[in-house]
Formats: C-alpha cells, sequence, structure tokens
C-alpha cells in the first residue's frame, strides 16, 4: 500500500532512492493531487515535497490521512502552514545542511560583481586582450562594508565569509542578536543607508514580502549592490529595475527572482546585474544532504519517532 507522495523534480538518484525507501507514487507539482483516485489519496500520510510551487489548503484537503509534509529545502513559503498545523499535519524542512553554499555563491556573486569576471572571460574568448588591450579596471570588494538582511543561521555564514574580506559587518534582524562586532540597525533603510553591499538572507513569507522596497534602494545609494540569495517576493521588482536602469543603485547580484523561472526579460539587457538560476544549495554534495534529510524525516513520521528537523 503506498502511503508516500514524492511531489517535485527529483534528480535519478534521488527517485531511486525514494523509491526503495518509500515506493511512493510520484507527481511533478501539487495542482496534480485531485488527478489522483480518492481511494489512493486516502492512503497517502506522507509527502515529500520539492519544489516552489503554492501547497495550499485545497491541495491539502485531498488528502484526508496526510500527516506529513517533508520540504526539500531551508525554506517553506511555498506550503500553508497554519493551515497544515490546523489539520494537524506536520511540516519539516532542510535547514543547516545548505548554509555553507548558499553563504559562498553570495560571496561569489559579490566577487563576481565587482571584479567583472564574467565580463572579463568574455573578453579574452573573444580575443580582445591581445587585440584591444587590457581589461577595464573594476571595482574594489575587500575593506567594503556589508549590510545583511535577516541575521539567521545562512546570514551568519555570510557575513563570517565577509568579515575574511575585511569588511564591517552591519545587520537587520527581527531582534538584536548576540553578536561580537556586528553593528544593528533597527530599521532595514537604516542599515541600506550605511552599507555597500546589502545582503538579504530574509526567510520568505508575507512577513518579509517586498522588504526591499524602493526606500530601501534609494538608501542603499549610487555606489550600493544589492545581493539576493532568499526570495524574490523579499525584493519590490519593479522598484529594483528603476534603480538598475536609472543608476540610483550601482548594481545587483540575484539568485532568486520573481515567476522563477520565468524571470522578467529586462534583467538579461542589464550589465550591471549578475545572475544566478537559483542555485544556492545547488552542488551534488548539499542536495544529498538536503535529500537524505527529508528522507529521514519522512522515516521518522512513518515509525512514529520524534522528527528530525520539524517546522511546526
Ligand atoms: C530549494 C531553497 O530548496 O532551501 C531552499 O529554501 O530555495 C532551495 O534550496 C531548491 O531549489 C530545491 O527546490
Amino acid at each position: 500500500m503506498t502511503q508516500t507522495l514524492a511531489i517535485g523534480n527529483y534528480t535519478p538518484d534521488e527517485t531511486q532512492k525514494l523509491e526503495s525507501e518509500f515506493a511512493p507514487l510520484f507527481l511533478d507539482d501539487p495542482t496534480q493531487i485531485g488527478t489522483l483516485d480518492a481511494a489512493l489519496r486516502d492512503q497517502i500520510k506522507a509527502v515529500a515535497y520539492k519544489g516552489h510551487h503554492p501547497f495550499g489548503p485545497d491541495a491539502m484537503a485531498q488528502l484526508p490521512a496526510l500527516g506529513i509534509i517533508a520540504n526539500y529545502g531551508v525554506g517553506y513559503d511555498a506550503i500553508d502552514v497554519a493551515v497544515a498545523t490546523h489539520n494537524g499535519i506536520k511540516i519539516t524542512n532542510t535547514p543547516d545542511v545548505l548554509n555553507d553554499d548558499v553563504a559562498d555563491l553570495a560571496v561569489g556573486m559579490i566577487l563576481m560583481h565587482g571584479r567583472q569576471m564574467a565580463q572579463a572571460s568574455s573578453w579574452m574568448r573573444s580575443g580582445h586582450w591581445a587585440g584591444k588591450g587590457a581589461f577595464a579596471l573594476n571595482r574594489k570588494v575587500s575593506g567594503s562594508t556589508a549590510g545583511i538582511l535577516g541575521l539567521g543561521r545562512i546570514g551568519r555564514e555570510i557575513a563570517v565569509r565577509l568579515e575574511a574580506f575585511k569588511m564591517d559587518i552591519h545587520y537587520w534582524s527581527r531582534s538584536e542578536k548576540d553578536t561580537l562586532g556586528y553593528i544593528y540597525h533597527d530599521d532595514p533603510v537604516a542599515l541600506a543607508g550605511a552599507v555597500d553591499y546589502l545582503v538579504v538572507a530574509l526567510v520568505g513569507g508575507a512577513e518579509t514580502q517586498r522588504m526591499v522596497s524602493a526606500d530601501v534602494l534609494s538608501a542603499l545609494g549610487e555606489n550600493g549592490v544589492l545581493v539576493n540569495i532568499s526570495r524574490g517576493s523579499t525584493v519590490d521588482e519593479a522598484a529594483l529595475f528603476t534603480a538598475l536602469e536609472t543608476g540610483t543603485i550601482n548594481g545587483a547580484a540575484l539568485d532568486v527572482f520573481d515567476n522563477e523561472p520565468q524571470i522578467d526579460p529586462r534583467f538579461y539587457a542589464l550589465d550591471n546585474v549578475v545572475l544566478q538560476p537559483h542555485q544556492g544549495s545547488g552542488t551534488v554534495e548539499t542536495r544529498a544532504a538536503m535529500a537524505a534529510l527529508q528522507r529521514d524525516n519522512i522515516s521518522a513520521f512513518l515509525n512514529g519517532a520524534p522528527l528530525v528537523t520539524p517546522v511546526n
């Protein structure tokens, strides 16, 4: 009897491991749950979820025996946790195992933006070094001032790395943290006004929706660079286009967007933006650890053991 539904785009290795542990049914996204026979839906106790499509009340109502949604990812903003909790459905996520990779990518994007490495590589491959001479001078990164918007587990890993680049670290969080030498701002606009790099490491969801507003971008100013490795929803993208197109900020380095993967094509025309395809956690090692944690949570639930990384 199938008790598990695996929803999302799993790699062949992940698929094989899910199959051998749980023999699940596979679907692409939650909107397909209704295509299953009611008799099958009635048996489903666990969902392994991977993706960013909304998983809301309608999907949950179609699975009356559901007890757990094990999310593949630290961010679970796609899942309606309030409704799940109300219905007695446990949510788990995959925290910590991806902190290093996401922080590494944030730092890499800062260096790519400042040192123009992608443009320099294209310059060489086009034969311009020998033909036209030296590549254009660019922007010094070390010794800048960094602002971390959301000093959680990933934000702290970014801060630690940027300290090694001799940066002063400022931050905003819901409350002041016990940090050695980091400067707290109680308002995102004040944070943006104090730094060269504003690095967004917020959780997604209603409470952080469009926190990077036109006012924040205006405070960041013409030397400022916005870095986002969290969720596209945290940034007012319309205001960001205005700021990038009119030069009221210096640039942006973005791993996350509205409407992924169909992002606004205006991004492709901007030279002052580093673009990455939401690949913060996307290494072989980390994705294996995330997938294993997801499976461990499902196993724990089905065996009546304590969940490894519960959310609610
Ligand atoms: C995704 C992420 O989980 O962990 C998160 O919150 O956004 C990513 O690691 C990954 O893209 C798979 O959907």
